[in-house]
């Protein structure tokens, strides 16, 4: 396996019209997750990965299984429970980003604990990545990503995070405490200037100022995204910077991060250099961002390679 990743994936009910959810009558419905989300991206560019989690007995459990099947996901190390998979609905505003409303307070993937985690399976990866999400859902969440964190250390497996903050799932004080652990325990830490400065507690640094507190808490290399802005990669030697692809219409930037994750993470890889793989990084986000879904618009590896050297975020 090249990754393997673990979290919750849900059903996303996003409202076909704009306005407070109250007064939308229809809804189109997705499947999503962070975590989810990157294993279909990576797997999508011919990288093998597997999924842990727990889904419920239900319509949606099974439609999450048999979408990761279909796109190539090993799910060995999905586990069912009694209890429902989560759900949640996205909502749009004329002003603002979406914003979505959580119905996955004892879902099914919370039930994850300890037990779930195979040593073995962590340790046939090369990676494992991981997202702030996962440990903020129960504590036998987040004893189950330490675990794994562990595992992944003593084996040499390198370790991934995406903070991914979420503020419905945390409070915004406790967010440096929370977060600085995993920053510490991780190789390679995926995030967003907005999110350094929460999780360093340093609203006025500039963005170098902040990539080298991060390099200092232990991480070897440290990607920050900006979406329209591009990204940046900093490890001790380097700092490399990779504009975006350029995108004409956007519907939707939720799922662009992971879109980018899994891009990032398949060039590394593939053992492209930083520059290369921002590059992938920025493609496979731009291609999210034109569609609701989260992962419905990342690219197959053909249309990456062939839309890699035009610089156009388009898939067709
Ligand atoms: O990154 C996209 C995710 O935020 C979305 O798919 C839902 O995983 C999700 C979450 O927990 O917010």
């Amino acid at each position: 396996m090249d990754i393997v990743t673990m979290g919750e994936a849900m059903a996303c009910l996003v409202a076909d019209s704009s306005g407070p959810l109250r007064h939308v009558r229809m809804f189109q419905k997705h499947i999503a997750g962070a975590e989810f989300n990157l294993a279909i991206g990576a797997a999508r560019l011919g990288i093998s990965t597997g999924w842990i989690s727990r889904v419920g007995q239900d319509e949606f459990g099974t439609e999450i299984r048999t979408i990761l099947q279909g796109e190539g996901v090993d799910v060995s190390q999905v586990g069912l429970s009694d209890r429902p998979t989560g759900l949640y609905f996205k909502e749009y505003s004329a002003f603002a980003e979406p914003e979505v409303f959580y119905y996955r307070s004892g879902s099914a993937a919370s039930t994850l604990g300890p037990d779930d985690i195979d040593p073995a399976y962590i340790q046939s990866a090369r990676v494992l990545h991981l997202t702030g999400i996962t440990p903020l859902l129960s504590a036998g969440c987040q004893a189950a990503v330490w675990k794994a964190i562990e595992i992944a250390r003593a084996a040499g497996v390198k370790v991934s995070f995406d903070p991914n903050i979420r503020y419905k799932l945390i409070d915004r004080a406790e967010v440096p405490a929370f977060f600085r652990p995993f920053i510490a325990a991780a190789d390679i830490v995926l995030t967003g200037l907005g999110e350094m400065r929460e999780i360093l507690g340093d609203s006025g640094a500039e963005a170098e100022a902040l990539e080298e507190q991060m390099l200092a808490l232990g991480p070897g290399l440290v990607v920050v995204k900006s979406g329209g802005g591009g990204a940046v990669a900093r490890t001790a030697s380097e700092r490399v910077s990779e504009a975006a692809f350029p995108v004409a219409r956007v519907v939707d930037p939720i799922g662009a991060g992971d879109g980018f994750n899994a891009g990032f993470l398949s060039g590394y890889l593939r053992g492209w250099d930083l520059q290369r793989s921002l590059r992938l990084g920025n493609l496979v986000g731009a291609c999210a961002i034109g569609v609701h879904g989260d992962f419905e618009g990342y690219p197959d590896w053909r249309d990456a390679e062939r839309l890699l050297d035009r610089g156009q975020g388009s898939t067709r």
